[in-house]
């Protein structure tokens, strides 16, 4: 078998997390006495720069370049996200988060076939740790062979730094792998490390390019709540379910030979 790995983006793919971001970031500008605001279209922008340390700097130089100034600028950015994520685990451990359609099935399929599980993310572990302990429970989260987040590739999406940390770390090909993503970034990010794409569409990132992705899905379905192809070939049932995940990861084993 070629398929060895399923790997997980995380913002937008499991669960429509920006939103909780996007809240955490406003409560922390609150606290701080800034009167920086991110509405939901001026945050739809600024999730082309992954990373949440890195959007504040973008933030610094296209609304309030003054604080360019200061000159604990770094120290002074980093405590702001520490307060952001603070805000952030503890919505998400208020519940207030679902899963996306299918997540939960597709994750417990894979794990129940003994294929490999990873993530490739641009957000820290500790975001990931209450996601997870918020909604799959903490022990599905020990699924996950290989974690990688913002700890591990200092150069974030769509560079593909974190997906080639995470095949190293799995010591597979990439062309073994599938990546789970729901953004252009993450779509550059993993087909820059040769890693095949499926893309789940989310709020956020409706309308992006997500050229050379296997398929475009609104969601990977629920049998209440059927998912639809966005782009690409007709499928056999609206709920995606791991052989389905096996036919596009043999596919692009066919286009790897006819380019032989
Ligand atoms: C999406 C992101 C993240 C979050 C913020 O990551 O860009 O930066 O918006 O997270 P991905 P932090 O799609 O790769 O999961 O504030 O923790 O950086």
């Amino acid at each position: 078998m070629s398929f060895k790995a399923l790997i997980f983006d995380v913002d937008g793919t499991l669960a429509e997390t920006e939103e909780v971001h996007r809240q955490a970031f406003n409560n922390t500008f609150a606290d701080a006495g800034l009167d920086w605001y991110w509405g939901r279209e001026h945050y739809r922008q600024l999730l082309t720069t992954s990373g949440g340390k890195e959007r504040i700097r973008r933030h610094i130089i296209e609304e309030d370049p003054s604080q360019n100034q200061r000159e604990d600028l770094t120290d002074w950015i980093r405590k702001l996200h520490k307060s952001k994520t603070r805000h952030y685990t503890n919505i998400i451990a208020a519940g207030e988060i679902e899963l996306r359609p299918g997540i939960e099935r597709i994750i417990h399929q894979t794990h129940e076939s003994g294929l490999r599980l990873a993530i490739a993310t641009t957000t820290s572990m500790t975001n990931i740790t209450a996601l997870f302990a918020a909604t799959l429970g903490s022990e599905v989260l020990k699924w996950f062979e290989v974690i990688g987040a913002a700890e591990q590739a200092l150069v974030k999406k769509p560079d593909p730094a974190v997906y080639q940390w995470v095949l190293e770390q799995l010591e597979v090909s990439a062309s073994e792998c599938l990546a789970l993503e729901d953004t252009h970034n993450g779509v550059c990010a993993s087909l820059g490390a040769g890693i095949p794409v499926l893309v789940t569409q989310s709020y956020y990132s409706k309308g992006e390019d997500f050229s050379g992705a296997l398929a475009v899905l609104s969601d990977l379905g629920e049998p209440e709540e059927p998912c639809q192809v966005l782009v690409g070939v007709q499928i056999d049932s609206p709920i995606i379910n791991l052989e389905q995940l096996q036919r596009w990861q043999d596919s692009t084993l066919i286009q790897l030979r006819i380019l032989d």
